[in-house]
Formats: structure tokens, C-alpha cells, sequence
């Protein structure tokens, strides 16, 4: 275990044409979001299904608003991290370069990342549950207790994918051709315990690629990679992208020199 990249990961920097990205929690815990199941994690006072569920919100829709409302105010006051810099300044060298995410706080697009498939979906949007108007966090937050659509009458809920709902198809489409076309597969900052996303890393070393786990902790897809850089993602994936401009030869601007 390191944290440099070995000679054999060198070697498939200087050739790949395709490196795709999958992120946890733990790359954005540098900007300052708490991760899920770390000591300070947000579920440390209860449990995910208590929470972020469809049952939990019908039973309870004031306390899962309070806690979304809590975490949207945290996520409107951060910034992207030298991690989701590092991977949008690596879109700017790799033809194909994709970042499926499991976070829902938007940081890899406002970090410059283009393409981007939010698996469970992004705490900036809202929709009514009955008509399915779409609200932004400007109304919903603006309301005291649970936000109730403008247009109906019915239930406001965050635009992201609770425990035991179905993941949006095109984005789940479009990360799977995104494994399977990947000359390096990149895991970072998930604890690989969260189905179906977990199982994108595998299809992506059944199809070939080769498998990077950057973790400060080993996970139960530790045993599985081809190599784990293990530290912060933030001081980690700037490294990487160091030595893939010094591999490729080409200006940090990701032009040709
Ligand atoms: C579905 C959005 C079916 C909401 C989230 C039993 C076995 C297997 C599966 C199941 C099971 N029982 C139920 C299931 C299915 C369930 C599931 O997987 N449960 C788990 C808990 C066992 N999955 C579902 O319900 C999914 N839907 O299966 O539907 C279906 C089928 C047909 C028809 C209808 C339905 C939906 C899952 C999506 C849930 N929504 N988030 C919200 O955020 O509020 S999940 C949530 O946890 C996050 O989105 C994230 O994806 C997920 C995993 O967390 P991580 O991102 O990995 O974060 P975590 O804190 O765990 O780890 C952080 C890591 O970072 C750590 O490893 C740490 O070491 C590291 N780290 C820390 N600091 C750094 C760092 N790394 C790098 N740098 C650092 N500085
Ligand atoms: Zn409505």
C-alpha cells in the first residue's frame, strides 16, 4: 500500500484513453462534508433507514426535512477540494473522462467536471411528490417545516434517491458503459457498501480496467484492486494528475505543449 503511484499505473497513464472516476463521501469530507459512517458521520445519531427512506419521510416528514434542510445549509457553505479540482483538471487531458458519483452535493461540477452521472441524485433539487413540480432550495428552505408545493398542496421532497428506490436509469445506463469502457477505474472515498453503485467497481475489472482504490482506510473492495493509493483523496489525486502530465507531456492547461 501506498500513496505514489506504482510504475505499472505510470505506464497506464501515459496510454489510457479512457479513466473514469467513482466518489463517496469521503472526497468531498475535505470541503468539510461529514462522510456517512465516519465517528462524525451524519448517520452517527440514526440510523440510514431512519432517514433517508421513503417510510422514514412518511412517518416523519418534519424531522428527515430538518436533517436535508441541516445538510443543504452545510453544502451551500463549501467548496470543491485539490481532489475534484484534480479530476476535472484530468478531463481537461483524457478524451474520455467520466466521474459517476454517489455524493449529492454537486461539488464535482462546480469544481468544473462535465461529465458527471449523480447516481443518487443532488441536494440543490427539490420536486412535489403529487405533481411533481420542480422547487429550488431558495423556496423549500424559505418555508418553516415541511415545504408543501405552490402548485398542489402536496408533500415537497429532495431530489435524491432514498433507501430501497430505484436508481435513476440513465444515469445508472450510462455509468455502467462508463465502467466497462474504462482503461483506468478509479474508487474514491467510498466505503463500497452502498448496492447497486458498489457493484460498478467490479464491473469495471470484469471489463478490464485497471482498478485503483484511493482510500485512507482499506474497504471491503480493497481485496479486489489492482492498486490502492491509501490517504486523502485531496492530497492524493493531485499527485495523480502530476504524474499524468509528466507522463503525457502536456501543458497543466491540458493542451499539447
Ligand atoms: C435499491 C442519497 C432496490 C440520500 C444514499 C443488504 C445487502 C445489500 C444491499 C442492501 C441490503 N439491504 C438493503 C440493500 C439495498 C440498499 C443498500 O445498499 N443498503 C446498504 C446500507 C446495505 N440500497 C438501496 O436501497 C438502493 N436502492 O437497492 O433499490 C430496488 C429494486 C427494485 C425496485 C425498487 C428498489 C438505494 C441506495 C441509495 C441510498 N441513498 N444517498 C442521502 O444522501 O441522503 S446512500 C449514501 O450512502 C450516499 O449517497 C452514499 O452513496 C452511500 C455510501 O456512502 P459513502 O459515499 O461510501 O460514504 P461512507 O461514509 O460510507 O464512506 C466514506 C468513505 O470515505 C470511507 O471509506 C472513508 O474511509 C473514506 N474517506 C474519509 N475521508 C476521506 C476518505 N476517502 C478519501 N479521502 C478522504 N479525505
Ligand atoms: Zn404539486
Amino acid at each position: 500500500m501506498s500513496a505514489a503511484p506504482s510504475p505499472a499505473l505510470s505506464d497506464r497513464l501515459r496510454s489510457a484513453t479512457s479513466i473514469v472516476a467513482f466518489t463517496g463521501a469521503g472526497i468531498s469530507a475535505e470541503s468539510g462534508v461529514p462522510t456517512f459512517r465516519g465517528p462524525e458521520g451524519i448517520w452517527a445519531k440514526f440510523k440510514p433507514e431512519e432517514l433517508a427512506s421513503m417510510d422514514a419521510f412518511i412517518r416523519n416528514p418534519a424531522l428527515v426535512w430538518e436533517w436535508y434542510a441541516h445538510r443543504k445549509k452545510i453544502i451551500a457553505g463549501i467548496r470543491p477540494n485539490p481532489g475534484h479540482d484534480a479530476l476535472a483538471r484530468m478531463e481537461e487531458i483524457i478524451p474520455h473522462c467520466a466521474v459517476i458519483t454517489q455524493n449529492i452535493d454537486n461539488l464535482h461540477r462546480r469544481a468544473g467536471s462535465r461529465t458527471v452521472y449523480e447516481l443518487h441524485g443532488n441536494i440543490e433539487r427539490n420536486y412535489c411528490m403529487k405533481c411533481g413540480t420542480a422547487y429550488g432550495n431558495d423556496v423549500v428552505l424559505g418555508k418553516p417545516g415541511v415545504p408543501e408545493c405552490e402548485q398542489c398542496g402536496g408533500l415537497i421532497r429532495p431530489d435524491v434517491v432514498w433507501f430501497g428506490e430505484m436508481l435513476p436509469e440513465e444515469e445508472w445506463d450510462a455509468s455502467i458503459r462508463a465502467a466497462e469502457g474504462a482503461d483506468i477505474f478509479l474508487s474514491i472515498g467510498t466505503s463500497a457498501l452502498v448496492y447497486p453503485a458498489a457493484s460498478i467497481p467490479r464491473v469495471a475489472k470484469q471489463s478490464g480496467a485497471y482498478l485503483v482504490e484511493i482510500n485512507p482506510e482499506p474497504t471491503p473492495l480493497t481485496p479486489l484492486v489492482d492498486e490502492f493509493l491509501q490517504g486523502p483523496s485531496g492530497t492524493i489525486l493531485p499527485l495523480l494528475c502530476d504524474e499524468l502530465v509528466r507522463v503525457r507531456g502536456v501543458s497543466t492547461t491540458g493542451k499539447q505543449p
